[in-house]
C-alpha cells in the first residue's frame, strides 16, 4: 500500500515539472513582449502536438511502471521530434526570401521609401531582397503615354476619393540599379518569388500601423500579385538592429520566428522605425549600394558633362501643378486641409495661367543663382508644367529643363534608351539631376522632394532650401516649411 502511494506521489510531481518546463518553454520560444501571432506558428503547434503527446504516453508509462516501455517511448519521441525537424528542413530549407509589401494606393516616391526603409532588414535577417513590382503614378503620364493604360499589367490606384489605372513597373533593372544592389545584399526580382514562394508568403511580419489606408493597400498589393500569406506576425517596431540601441527584442524574436520558413514578408506601417536619426544613421553606408536604375545614371551623367560641362548649377524641384493640386483644395476636403494647400493651388494655378507669375519666379530663381555663383539652373516639374517652361525657356538662356536632355539623348548615336517611355523613368531621371547638382531648392509637402533631399543627405550633400523660400521675398509665413519627413519615424 505505501510503495503504490509513493509511486502515484512520485508520478504527480513527475507531470507537475515536466508540464511546467514546456510552458515555459513555449514563452521563450515564441511569445516575446511586443509580439503577438494572429495564429500560433506551424512550429509552435508542431510543438504543442508532441508536448500533449509526451504528457499522454508518460502517464500510460507512470501507470503501468514499465521502464522499459519508458525507455521505448522516450526513443519514439525523440525520433518523432527528428521527423518534424527533418520535415520542415525539407518543406522550409529553400533560399529565404524577403518581400517587401508596397502600399498601392500610395504615390512611387512613398513606396520607394518604404523599399528603402526594408533593405537593411533583408540583409539584418540574412534573406534574399525580392524587388517589388511598382506602379507609376496615374496622374503624372508624358503626353505620349497611353492614357488609357493598357490592359494586361494595369492596377486601380485610388488617388484620394478617384481610382485611376495605373501600369505596374515588374522589371527590377527599371526600379533600381540591381547589379550594385546585390554588393549588399542578395537581390531577386517577382519571377523569384513566385518560382521559390509559388505566390505564397509563408509568414507576413505587420510592424507598427497598418490600418485604413495602409490596410487597404497592403490588400490591394496582395491580391494585384496573386500573393496568399499562411501566417501574420504583428511586431510594435523593428529599431533594433543596431548593436547598441538596447531595442533588440523585436527583430530577434523575428529572426527566431522566420528562421526556418523560406517566404517571409514585411509591411512597414507608421511608427515601425522608431528614431529618425537612428535609421539615418545607419541608412548612410548603406545608401550608395541603393541608386537609381543604371541607364538613368548614365544618361544623367552625360547630359551634365556634355551640356553643364560639369559646371555648378542649382536644381529646383516645382511640383505644384494645377491637375493634381486642385483636388487638395476642392470643397469636400476638410477646412483645416484646405487652409494648409490654398496658398500651394494659387501657385499651381498661377504657373500655367499668369506669364508674369513665371517670369516673375525664374526671375527669384536666377538672382538666387547668381548669388550662390552658380552658373545654371535646372527646373524639374511634373510632366504638365513642361509646355509652359519650354514656352518662355528661349529668353532664359541659363536654363536647362528636361526637353534639353531629351534632345541631347536623340542627337546622340551611341545612346539608345527607353528612358523618354514613360514619367516613370524620366522622374529618375530628373531627380538624378537634382541630387547631382551643387545646391537644391525644393517643394514643401512633396515626397518626390523628400526623395532628392534624403539622397543628398546620405552623400553628405548638405546645401538645399524650400523654393518657396526663394520665390516669397522674405515673407514666407503663408507657406509651408521644408521639413525632413523621409524615413517615417518617430
Ligand atoms: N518628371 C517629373 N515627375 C515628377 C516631378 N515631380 C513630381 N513628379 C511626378 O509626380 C508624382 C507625385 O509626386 P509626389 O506627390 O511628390 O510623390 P509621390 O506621390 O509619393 O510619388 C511622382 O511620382 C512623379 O511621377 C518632377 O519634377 N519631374
Ligand atoms: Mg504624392
Amino acid at each position: 500500500m505505501l510503495r503504490r502511494l509513493f509511486v502515484i506521489i512520485v508520478s504527480l510531481a513527475f507531470c507537475t515539472t515536466f508540464l511546467t518546463i514546456q510552458q515555459t518553454q513555449q514563452y521563450k520560444l515564441g511569445y516575446a513582449s511586443s509580439i503577438s501571432m494572429a495564429t500560433p506558428h506551424p512550429v509552435f503547434l508542431g510543438m504543442k502536438r508532441i508536448t500533449l503527446m509526451r504528457i499522454e504516453q508518460r502517464n500510460k508509462l507512470a501507470n503501468k511502471h514499465d521502464e522499459n516501455s519508458k525507455r521505448k517511448i522516450t526513443n519514439k519521441i525523440s525520433q518523432e521530434q527528428d521527423n518534424q525537424r527533418k520535415k520542415w528542413s525539407l518543406t522550409r530549407s529553400r533560399e529565404k526570401l524577403l518581400v517587401p509589401i508596397l502600399f498601392y494606393n500610395m504615390g512611387p516616391n512613398n513606396l520607394f521609401r518604404i523599399f528603402k526603409e526594408t533593405v537593411p532588414y533583408a540583409k539584418a535577417l540574412n534573406r534574399t531582397l525580392i524587388i517589388p513590382p511598382f506602379h507609376h503614378h496615374p496622374r503624372m503620364r508624358l503626353s505620349q503615354e497611353d492614357r488609357e493604360g493598357n490592359s494586361t499589367s494595369d492596377v486601380d490606384i485610388q488617388i484620394f476619393d478617384e481610382t485611376f489605372q495605373s501600369v505596374v513597373e515588374e522589371n527590377a533593372d527599371n526600379i533600381v540599379d540591381v547589379q550594385l544592389l546585390r554588393q549588399y545584399v542578395a537581390v531577386g526580382n517577382m519571377k523569384l518569388f513566385n518560382k521559390k514562394c509559388g505566390k505564397h508568403i509563408d509568414l507576413l511580419v505587420t510592424c507598427g500601423d497598418v490600418s485604413g489606408k495602409r490596410e487597404a493597400g497592403l490588400h490591394h498589393f496582395t491580391s494585384f500579385n496573386d500573393i496568399t500569406v499562411t501566417r501574420n506576425l504583428t511586431v510594435d517596431n523593428l529599431r533594433d538592429f543596431t548593436e547598441n540601441s538596447g531595442l533588440q527584442i523585436n527583430l530577434k524574436s523575428v529572426t527566431k520566428v522566420s528562421r526556418v520558413l523560406g517566404c517571409v514578408g514585411l509591411a512597414i506601417g507608421s511608427k515601425c522605425l522608431g528614431s529618425r536619426k537612428d535609421w539615418f544613421d545607419q541608412w548612410q553606408d548603406i545608401s550608395k549600394f541603393v541608386k537609381r536604375p543604371v541607364n538613368v545614371r548614365m544618361l544623367a551623367n552625360r547630359f551634365l558633362s556634355h551640356s553643364l560641362k560639369s559646371k555648378g548649377y542649382l536644381a529646383v524641384h516645382w511640383r505644384y501643378e494645377y491637375e493634381d493640386w486642385r483636388d487638395m483644395c476642392k470643397d469636400s476636403r476638410p477646412k483645416s486641409v484646405r487652409n494648409i494647400n490654398n496658398p500651394m493651388c494659387t501657385l499651381a494655378h498661377k504657373f500655367t495661367t499668369n506669364s508674369s507669375f513665371l517670369h516673375d519666379l525664374l526671375t527669384a530663381i536666377e538672382t538666387f543663382t547668381l548669388k550662390k555663383n552658380l552658373h545654371a539652373i535646372y527646373i524639374s516639374t511634373p510632366p504638365q508644367l513642361t509646355v509652359a517652361l519650354d514656352a518662355i525657356k528661349p529668353s532664359w538662356p541659363r536654363l536647362y529643363t528636361i526637353s534639353d536632355i531629351a534632345e541631347y539623348a536623340s542627337n546622340t548615336d551611341d545612346f539608345q534608351t527607353n528612358v523618354f517611355e514613360t514619367n516613370f523613368a524620366v522622374s529618375f531621371l530628373e531627380q538624378e539631376i537634382c541630387y547631382r547638382s551643387s545646391y537644391f531648392l525644393g517643394s514643401p509637402l512633396s515626397s518626390w522632394t523628400q526623395t532628392v533631399l534624403l539622397d543628398r543627405v546620405s552623400s553628405d550633400l548638405h546645401q538645399h532650401g524650400s523654393v518657396l523660400d526663394v520665390i516669397s521675398e522674405g515673407d514666407n509665413s503663408v507657406y509651408p516649411k521644408l521639413t525632413w519627413y523621409f524615413p517615417e519615424g518617430q
